[in-house]
């Protein structure tokens, strides 16, 4: 009996645990073929991807329309030093060229999708204890109720632990 409780307390804080952000290197050049870099891998919110380059090139965080034309008429950011860090944090399509001279053209542009974060399995929500004193209930800002899952997540990993330590 004793084993299956602890294996049921394991897999639960497994299931607690963050999903860990992947990390994407770019060797960012002419000559490569950029067009299918992210097919077969699965790019999510909270990942993130480092263009590693010299020389002339640059890195331009653009539009779609942009990236279609290799033009930088809407560059959103603009980078020159070698190696650049885009943290991706929010779902949808990136579009990234190289405003040197043709570059874009021969080759040098990336469009990135991102999918939404895999889901981090919170912890079950606990039941609410009644306050007589507590006002009418109001929705709560992003931030508290934020902080109230955490407090959550942080008393059930307290007694998963103390749990544990019981059992060995
Ligand atoms: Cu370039």
């Amino acid at each position: 009996m004793a084993i299956f409780i602890e294996m049921a307390i394991v897999f639960f804080l497994l299931r607690c645990m963050p999903s860990l952000a992947a990390s994407y290197d770019i060797d960012w050049s002419t000559g490569t073929d950029y067009s299918r870099w992210a097919a077969g891998k699965s790019i999510k919110v909270g990942d993130t991807i480092t263009f590693h380059y010299g020389g002339f090139h640059t890195v331009n965080d653009v539009s779609q329309a942009d990236y279609q034309a290799c033009t930088t008429t809407t560059t959103l950011s603009s980078h020159a030093e070698g190696n650049t860090v885009f943290k991706l944090d929010k779902e949808g399509t990136r579009y990234f060229i190289c405003s040197s001279a043709g570059h874009c053209q021969n080759g040098m542009k990336i469009a990135i999708t991102v999918a939404a974060a895999a889901a981090s399995g919170g912890a079950p929500a606990l039941p609410s204890i009644p306050n007589a004193n507590s006002p009418p209930e109001t929705p709560l800002t992003t931030n508290e109720a934020s902080f109230i899952h955490r407090q959550r997540k942080a008393v059930v990993f307290g007694i998963a632990l103390f749990g544990l330590a019981l059992l060995s």
